[in-house]
């Protein structure tokens, strides 16, 4: 495969680049942090999601350096907006994890490196961890989680809902966010929502704080979603109702707007 070869040279040459999705506190409306989303500016092809090649990468092992580097850039970027942005309360970064750097023996040590060199405070990361990857987790797998859950960071179960976990498999996961996939909030898209979807979603939600889990909900696409969910008790929403993935001055912007 033309691009999985081509990978090691990308990263080596930067044709990573990462945009920036608002995370936004429901209850006010404010801009609370963001989500990294990692691209590629390849030389023939344009831009590359990462749907296009994290699944290489995962495959390769590439997705180690390249995870490191996502890490890196996104506390990096979260330290400028930090700096420029003191009035609005500090802003989180949310970075994803794929399943093989999870269980890379160097994710702790690299991550503390990281936020140490940076000097981005522990609280204000929080890593996200897809429900499959955590699926049948045994206690090696949950450690290294646990080990950063411990020092400050946060851990969200991302596209919560997707997977098969059992619901009371939750207690003993080191995570204190679910992401609400996409999927539950498309179910609401239509008007009057499906009443099933919104029993489902309150019913995670209660379930969600009653094991002191904050809820993000993920695809809000419209204001009449945002205050339904709102309603329903989650925490925080993100979506192309709020913003689009964009380069990190937007993230800037948006924050200040709302300050
Ligand atoms: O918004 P978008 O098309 O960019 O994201 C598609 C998927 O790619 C999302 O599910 C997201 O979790 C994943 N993704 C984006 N950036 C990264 C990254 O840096 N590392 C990993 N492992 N996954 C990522
Ligand atoms: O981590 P993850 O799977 O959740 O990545 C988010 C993906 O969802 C990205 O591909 C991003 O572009 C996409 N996305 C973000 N907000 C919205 C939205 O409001 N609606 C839809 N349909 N997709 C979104
Ligand atoms: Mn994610
Ligand atoms: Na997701």
């Amino acid at each position: 495969h033309g691009l999985t070869t081509a990978l090691p040279a990308a990263l080596d040459r930067g044709e990573f680049f990462i945009e920036y999705q608002p995370l936004v506190h429901l209850g006010d409306g404010s801009v609370r942090g963001a989500e990294a989303l990692v691209r590629w500016l390849h030389p023939q092809h344009g831009v590359l999601g990462p749907d296009r090649f994290i699944p290489l990468a995962e495959h390769t092992g590439l997705i180690v350096p390249l995870g490191r580097w996502v890490l890196e850039e996104s506390v990096r970027q979260a330290c400028v907006w930090q700096d420029r942005h003191e009035d609005a309360g500090p802003l989180r970064i949310n970075v994803n994890l794929s399943p093989k750097q999870l269980t890379h023996p160097g994710l702790v040590s690299d991550t503390v490196d990281i936020l140490e060199r940076s000097g981005l405070e522990p609280g204000a990361l929080c890593l996200e961890v897809t429900e499959s990857a955590l699926i049948g987790a045994d206690d090696d797998l949950l450690k290294p989680l646990r080990r950063l859950s411990e020092m400050g960071v946060d851990i969200a179960l991302d596209d919560f809902g997707t997977g098969y976990s059992n619901l009371a498999n939750l207690r003993r996961l080191p995570v204190n966010v679910l992401k609400l996939d996409r999927s539950f909030t498309q179910g609401m898209q239509q008007f009057p929502a499906d009443p099933v979807d919104l029993k489902i979603v309150e019913g995670i939600v209660s379930l969600a704080h009653s094991l002191d889990l904050a809820v993000t909900v993920e695809g809000v696409e419209t204001g009449a979603q945002a205050e339904q969910l709102r309603e329903l008790g989650c925490d925080t929403a993100q979506g192309w109702y709020y913003a689009r993935p964009g380069p990190p001055d937007r993230l800037h912007e948006l924050a200040l707007a709302d300050a």
